[in-house]
């Protein structure tokens, strides 16, 4: 998969070369391409923000360096998704993860002050996604969060047990469970028996009991929606 990032800040990316992210580039699962946007400016100082007609608060990114970035990285037809990092965006969940990883090619813009001119993103975007109802001062970590997230369910970006972890294992919309490693005792906090004495079925159980207990203390809304018997509907919703 090939993802496209534009920014001013192509410094911010730093941690893509690093841990799995970095292995996966290094292994060629992945092509990631930042993309520094200044150089494109045809502004003196090569600027490449200036004043809110209107008035207002802040500048916004000019549209033109945008414009021709975009031009030079992703010309037409683009194959993929060509996605503007916003506030005001469809929310990144699971699902549209899920989406994305299965596309060709990504470009990812990322704004800065108080987001760019509208006219880019009528003509060259085709989503706009959020990260989460907040605010950061730029699309830089947003973009980061959604490579990491889609990337690691391409083939071969995790180990082969994670792999199938995800989804089909996956708790079918709840919350994890507990998870326990060694030691047995850890400041005098045991790890429950019912761990260590290799039942596998009251393991299975427990651990699903523990799920649902989680997700109906912390996370009630995902109760609704997610993968339950007829038996747990009853006791849990
Ligand atoms: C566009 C995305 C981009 C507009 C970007 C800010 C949070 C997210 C930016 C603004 C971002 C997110 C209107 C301040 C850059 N912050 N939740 N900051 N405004 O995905």
């Amino acid at each position: 998969m090939r993802i496209d990032v534009l920014t001013i800040f192509p410094d911010m990316f730093a941690p893509l070369e690093h841990s799995i992210i970095g292995r996966a580039r290094a292994n060629e699962l992945l092509d990631v391409r930042i993309t520094d946007i200044r150089p494109f400016s045809k502004r003196k100082h090569k600027n490449t923000d200036d004043y809110p007609y209107g008035g207002g608060a802040g500048m916004l990114m000019l549209a033109q360096p945008i414009a021709d970035a975009i031009r030079a990285v992703a010309p037409e037809p683009y194959p993929g998704k060509r996605i503007y990092m916003s506030p005001r965006g469809q929310l990144l969940t699971q699902n549209l993860v899920r989406d994305l990883s299965r596309e060709p090619a990504l470009l990812l813009l990322c704004g800065h002050y108080e987001g760019i001119d509208q006219r880019v993103v009528d003509r060259y975007i085709d989503l706009e996604i959020s990260i989460g109802d907040y605010v950061v001062t730029g699309g830089e970590l947003p973009a980061m969060v959604l490579i990491d997230a889609v990337a690691r369910l391409r083939e071969g970006v995790l180990g082969s047990d994670q792999s199938a972890a995800d989804e089909s294992h996956g708790a079918g919309g709840l919350l994890e469970y507990p998870h326990y490693t060694r030691p047995q005792v850890f400041e005098g906090m045991k790890v429950p028996d019912v761990l260590i004495n290799g039942d596998h079925a009251r393991i299975a159980a427990w651990r699903r009991e523990q799920s649902l207990r989680v997700t109906a203390e912390r996370r009630p809304d995902l109760l609704k929606t997610a993968d339950l018997t007829d038996k747990e509907r009853e006791i849990w919703l």
